[in-house]
């Protein structure tokens, strides 16, 4: 296993300013050591950059045409990486990159793709029910082919970004979720496919349980192929301060840890077909909160995931 370490240095996509340079913050940190400590195989890709600067306005999506481009920028380099069996960790930027990132592992997975977004927010408003018109909190409507009335700009994500294939209810799973709004909440209850298990869930469950639903409902549905997207703000804001949507009672280090064990397990388990096939990390603000904290956490996460990952037979 090689990973294509992608830095996507974009965060027009939200209210603050700063995600943009959590790719370097989480270099700095020491990514790069981590896989060598863990044996992981890497190669780094140049950074992916917003390249029109002006900053546009539109009434629906702001700055479209900059998260435009750079989603179809990113979602290139992640089909190249997975068209040359590689796995693509792409290090946002806010988490607006994950529109170019999923439809890159979409495109190439299609239906035996399964994405779990640990989040405290289920980033699920079109264009219409958005109260900010923040990209960052669209992209899983995006992908999931969800129709906004009368937004053009929507449709075209529809076209030329997320492929035909778009990813169903059975293929989309939370957990950490504790903001929602209200669409995002009907949605979540009248879509029974989904697999949604919000921070308070998993307290009264714990997380042996909440593993052995999310792993018999993988198997349900045949997936094969997990892209992994981690929003720093599934975290606490104790832990992780460098988030521009703090959200109170959030994950702690001992949840972190029990989350990247369960994942590591079931991606070693060789009873089921499961493989890594990408992740995102996003939304690390290194402008809110420079004690590296955030980083810090990030990386234990990323490490508990991907021992012995690679000797996977
Ligand atoms: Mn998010």
């Amino acid at each position: 296993m090689t990973v294509d370490i992608i830095g996507a240095t974009y965060d027009k996509g939200g209210r603050a300013r700063g995600a943009k340079y959590g790719y370097e913050s989480l270099l700095r940190a020491g990514l790069k050591d981590l896989f060598r400590d863990l044996h992981i195989s890497y190669e780094t890709k140049d950074p992916i950059h917003s390249l029109l600067d002006e900053e546009q306005f539109d009434a629906n999506i702001k700055h479209f045409n900059a998260a435009f481009s750079f989603a179809c920028d990113l979602k290139k380099q992640v089909v190249s990486s997975l068209e040359n069996k590689n796995v693509p960790i792409v290090v946002g930027g806010d988490h607006s990159i994950a529109l170019g990132s999923v439809s890159g592992a979409l495109e190439k997975k299609g239906s035996s793709l399964g994405v779990l977004w640990i989040d405290a927010h289920p980033d699920l408003n079109t264009p219409q029910v958005s109260p900010s018109k923040n990209l960052h909190g669209m992209p899983v409507a995006a992908l999931m082919g969800l129709d906004s009335k009368d937004c053009d700009l929507w449709s075209q994500l529809m076209e030329d970004i997320v492929p035909k294939t778009k990813l169903s209810p059975c293929r989309m799973a939370w957990m950490g979720l504790r903001d929602l709004d209200e669409f995002e909440t009907s949605f979540i209850h009248k879509n029974e496919d989904v697999f949604a298990k919000t921070k308070s869930d998993i307290e009264k469950m714990g997380w042996e349980s909440c593993f052995k639903e999310y792993r018999k409902w993988l198997e349900k549905y045949n997936t094969e192929h997990l892209w992994i997207s981690f929003d720093i703000d599934s975290m606490d804001p104790s832990i992780a301060p460098a988030t521009g949507t703090p959200v109170e009672d959030g994950f702690t280090v001992e949840d972190i840890r029990n989350l990247a064990c369960m994942l590591n397990h079931l991606l070693l388990d060789s009873s089921k077909q499961i493989s890594l096939c990408g992740m995102d990390i996003v939304e690390i603000n290194p402008t809110i909160d420079a004690s590296g904290e955030t980083e810090k956490h990030t990386l234990m996460f990323l490490k508990e995931l991907l021992q012995n990952v690679n000797r996977k037979s």
